[in-house]
């Protein structure tokens, strides 16, 4: 690992052998138990975090509503500058950072900068929005009033994030929650929690520059015991949680039982539809880069290719000759295409999906199989796999988080594919090619793809900053990131003031004393 600089790296962001894993900023508190990392590159151990304990999680929390009552009463581009100079310590610390989140979680190098990329943008998002987060004036119908709405600082953002997107989930929430005048509470993926060390180091360098108090930026660490110490918190009026399907049930329910409120981002089944017209030239590199790009770990991974008959033999051989191209290994060796899986639960996972399609009667084209010998001890390397199936497969309607991309076949008009695209119960992304305008706009109409990213030419996954990032049905429904995402981390409130010297009533009642 040396000769990737990685030694080097862990340095840059503060990260020891050992790592307390509960801070508020620049207090850490020495905490219970230990989570190992280990890398999915090499097997080896990167360095452990300590637990939060009940009793560390209450001073915590404690700690950030303190910290929220001053925070708010600061002007939001103030806040801002606080978001822009972290943003800038971003843009120093990439290198260090970026091989950080390629070790401990195995994506790509190009990849990882490309996540601490994410995180640069959104700091430069937030920090105009600090001077934007404006309210509407609305017109009465009573003479001699006003109407307007103002958005308010909402309190403790609690952040559960996954392995997958290990910094950049973070920064999408507490660069926006910041502006808004927001305190957060992060708990990390239990695989990735050194990421969660080196982004509080990074932070709280800055929130000690400024003078800031204690209790802005806070992580956490731990199981789903300490996620749930949030979730049941009254304290914290929005948990924005990012996982699976599963983990999302359980959050969402627990928040809505205290009537907080949750963003929800998890589970995708995306699909691309390729339309007679498409031009192979887009559609190999998108998705391809889709379906094996970050091992197929991204919640926008594409895992279905619907494919009109008439082109299908084409389009399935142009594939997986590109798959032939794929070169698996060391992440931080920037010659290879695809890293590992993140651990070897994830793998065992991958192997049974594989056999599952094929009991359910798929036809594998590509061969999976986890990879042996040298470079790939830690047996997490595996091979990106292709698979022709049917849409109705159960496995097929499942997401399985690992290169596994099913071919579905159409026949007649892009409705049909629609049907098929729409036909799961996730609803994060999906993209048709085509060059047939009257197709493009019919998948983008209302009687088109069903989900909250729907792309024209380009594959499902690698969503910017700017537009707003999530999905429907068991997605979630949560929105992060651009457009006005903001909102969800104010409160709203609407205001009537009568410069008058009547009282009348709305809807015209009277009321005569
Ligand atoms: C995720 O996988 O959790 O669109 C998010 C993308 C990235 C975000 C993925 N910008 O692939």
């Amino acid at each position: 690992t040396t000769s990737f600089g990685i030694e080097e790296a862990l340095e840059k962001l503060g990260i020891k052998d050992l790592n307390h894993g509960t801070s508020t900023g620049n207090k850490w508190f020495p905490g219970g138990e230990e989570i190992a990392s280990y890398s999915p590159v090499n097997g080896e151990l990167i360095g452990k975090v300590t637990t939060t304990t009940k009793e560390e999680y209450e001073q915590v929390i404690v700690s950030a509503q303190k910290a929220f009552l001053s925070f708010r009463a600061m002007p939001a581009p103030q806040r801002g500058e606080i978001v822009r100079q972290f943003g800038n310590k971003l843009r120093e610390l990439k290198q260090p950072l970026g091989k950080l989140v390629s070790y401990e979680m195995g994506k790509s190098l190009q990849e990882g900068y490309g996540e601490v990329q994410e995180m640069i943008d959104i700091c430069d998002f937030a920090v105009g929005l600090s001077r934007q987060l404006n309210g509407q004036t609305i017109p009465s119908e009573r003479p001699g009033h006003v109407m307007r709405e103002q958005w308010h600082s909402l309190g403790i953002v609690g952040i559960i994030s996954a392995f997958n997107f290990p910094v950049a989930v973070w920064a999408w929430n507490t660069a926006l929650a910041w502006v808004c005048g927001d305190v957060c509470v992060w708990k990390a993926s239990e695989k990735a929690p050194l990421c969660s060390v080196a982004c509080q180091n990074i932070i709280a360098g800055v929130l000690k520059e400024n003078n800031l108090p204690e209790g802005i930026s806070s992580i956490i660490n731990g199981d789903y015991k300490v996620g749930e110490m949030m979730t049941t918190d009254t304290r914290i009026p929005l948990i924005s949680a990012t996982g699976s399907t599963r983990m999302g049930r359980t959050v969402g329910a627990k928040v809505a039982e205290r009537f907080g409120k949750s963003l929800l981002e998890l589970g995708g089944n995306n699909a691309i539809i390729i339309t007679p017209t498409a031009d192979l030239k887009v559609v190999v590199p998108g998705a391809v880069f889709g379906a094996v790009g970050t091992c197929g770990q991204r919640c926008t991974s594409t895992r279905r290719l619907i494919i009109h008959e008439s082109v299908y033999d084409k389009v399935r051989d142009a594939i997986v000759g590109a798959y032939k191209q794929i070169v698996i290994g060391n992440p931080l060796d920037e010659k290879n295409h695809v890293g590992p899986l993140i651990d070897k639960d994830s793998v065992d996972t991958y192997l049974k999906a594989i056999e599952k399609a094929k009991a359910e009667g798929g036809k594998v084209l590509v061969e999976g199989g986890v990879l042996e010998g040298e470079g790939y001890e830690s047996g997490c390397y595996v091979k990106p796999a292709i698979i022709e199936a049917e849409n109705s497969f159960e496995i097929v309607q499942h997401e399985t988080f690992a290169p596994i991309l099913y071919l579905l076949k159409y026949s007649g008009d892009v409705e049909n594919a629609i049907d098929l695209q729409n036909g799961v119960a996730q609803g994060l992304s999906s993209a048709i090619m085509t060059n047939e305008m009257k197709e493009a706009e019919k998948f983008l109409s209302f009687a088109g793809s069903d989900c909250g990213i729907a792309n024209v030419n380009i594959g499902t996954s690698g969503a910017e900053i700017g537009g707003a990032f999530g999905g429907e049905k068991e997605t979630g429904g949560g929105r992060e990131s651009g457009s006005d995402a903001w909102k969800v981390y104010m409160r709203r409130q609407t205001n009537t003031v009568n410069y008058s010297d009547e009282l009348p009533l709305a809807q015209g009642i009277k009321f005569d004393l």
